[in-house]
């Protein structure tokens, strides 16, 4: 037996035309997810030169929800992408020097675009389902590798671009780009394996898109998230595996407030007395599930009016929970001073329940679910 070589592979779907196809389809893809993910990386630096705006307070939903379905829509187109180009890995480098530097070049870089390709988007289906196999920030990493795979793209599309518009400028049956071997008809036609993809990709948007469009919750059975949890809003991580116990949110509770050198310290009742708002503002998950709900508490404005710490400055947030990333995170002056943050006592209309941040959370518009702090101790203007 021969090991497969080009020439076996003779399918006349594995053409340019379709890989020029659903290539552009996983290009505009990837923008999307680019421009989206640019978002998000934003929204979570702690240093915002421009602040990230607080309105729409549904902007970063959108936007996350977006990103990650995106992410999810390019893997079947990925896989045929991938099936109508592979066997061109096992063409023999061409003879010349030059001609073999040029064409290791290319190789290299068309490996640096799938190999980064493929990180992107299991490591973020691995994300979106919690589970973490690696030891690096998941944040950096994602963020790191996607400018290498974005400049192998560039980089690909400069290299094919004559391909590319020649075969999107002609019949999809065309044959000029066809490597020689490929010509026998393949069990559907060109067009049809188009539809399959275009198919498979809705399909995943339809299985996923209740993360964050309530309608298509019931339909989405592979939605992380099903809109269940306590209060009717998912959890994301809960008291038990945060550490925080019935103890720590208990009588012995407190909410210290700091400015300079004046402390301020809230008993529940205290924050119970203070004057109460309600807001109907999103959780936006980075995962990409989100949801809306309404949330009563005290605004973080009048909090810090107690300290008389000035406006425009940025709070330190701190939590209970023992250990973590999220135990500590900045809420930056613009969003600190806008009237819908509330550190929220009650979830439609019920007092926080344990694992949605019993007795107080952060809310704010606009903002990553990530930074939405639970089980409150602390909030320091410096
Ligand atoms: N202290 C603390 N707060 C936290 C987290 C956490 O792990 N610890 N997780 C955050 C994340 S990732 C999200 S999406 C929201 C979810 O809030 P929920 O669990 O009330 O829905 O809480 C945020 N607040
Ligand atoms: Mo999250």
């Amino acid at each position: 037996m021969h090991p497969p070589s080009e020439a076996s592979f003779t399918s006349r779907l594995r053409s340019a035309a379709v890989a020029a196809r659903v290539g552009s389809w996983l290009g505009i893809c990837f923008t999307i997810a680019l421009i989206t993910g640019l978002i998000s990386h934003y929204a979570q630096n702690v240093v915002q030169p421009v602040p990230f705006p607080t309105s729409p307070s549904w902007g970063y939903r959108l936007t996350q929800g977006v990103h990650v379905v995106t992410g999810y829509a390019s893997i079947p187109l990925l896989l045929v992408k991938l099936w109508t180009v592979y066997p061109k890995l096992l063409k023999r480098p061409p003879r010349g020097r030059r001609a073999f530097v040029v064409d290791g070049l290319e190789r290299a870089s068309i490996g640096v675009l799938v190999a980064g390709a493929i990180f992107l988007l299991a490591s973020g289906v691995a994300n979106a389902a919690q589970w973490y196999p690696w030891d690096f920030s998941f944040r950096t990493t994602h963020f790191a590798l996607a400018w290498i795979t974005i400049g192998a793209l560039v980089v690909h599309i400069a290299v094919k671009l004559p391909i590319i518009r020649h075969a999107l400028t002609h019949d999809i049956d065309d044959t000029t780009h066809d490597r020689p071997a490929a010509t026998e008809p393949g069990p559907v036609s060109r067009r049809g394996l188009l539809g399959v993809a275009a198919l498979a990709a809705a399909a995943v948007v339809v299985a996923t898109v209740g993360n964050t469009v309530p309608a298509f919750r019931r339909i989405s059975v592979f939605a992380v998230r099903d809109g269940e949890g306590p209060q009717g809003v998912p959890v994301n991580k809960s008291a038990a595996a945060a550490g925080v116990t019935g103890e720590m949110v208990g009588d012995a509770y407190r909410l210290e407030v700091v400015h300079g050198g004046r402390t301020v310290t809230l008993t529940r009742a205290d924050l119970a007395g203070m004057s109460q708002r309600t807001e109907r503002l999103p959780i936006a998950c980075v995962e990409g599930w989100s949801a809306t709900a309404d949330w009563t508490g005290v605004r973080v404005r009048d909090l810090l009016d107690l300290v008389d710490a000035p406006q425009g400055r940025d709070v330190e947030v701190l939590s209970l929970q023992p250990s973590g990333p999220f135990r500590r995170t900045v809420l930056q002056g613009n969003f600190a001073d806008d009237e819908r943050t509330l550190v929220a006592l009650a979830l439609h209309g019920e007092p926080l329940s344990r694992d949605h941040g019993e007795p107080a959370r952060l809310i704010a518009p606009n903002r990553p679910g990530v930074l939405q702090t639970k089980w409150l101790s602390r909030l320091e203007v410096a």
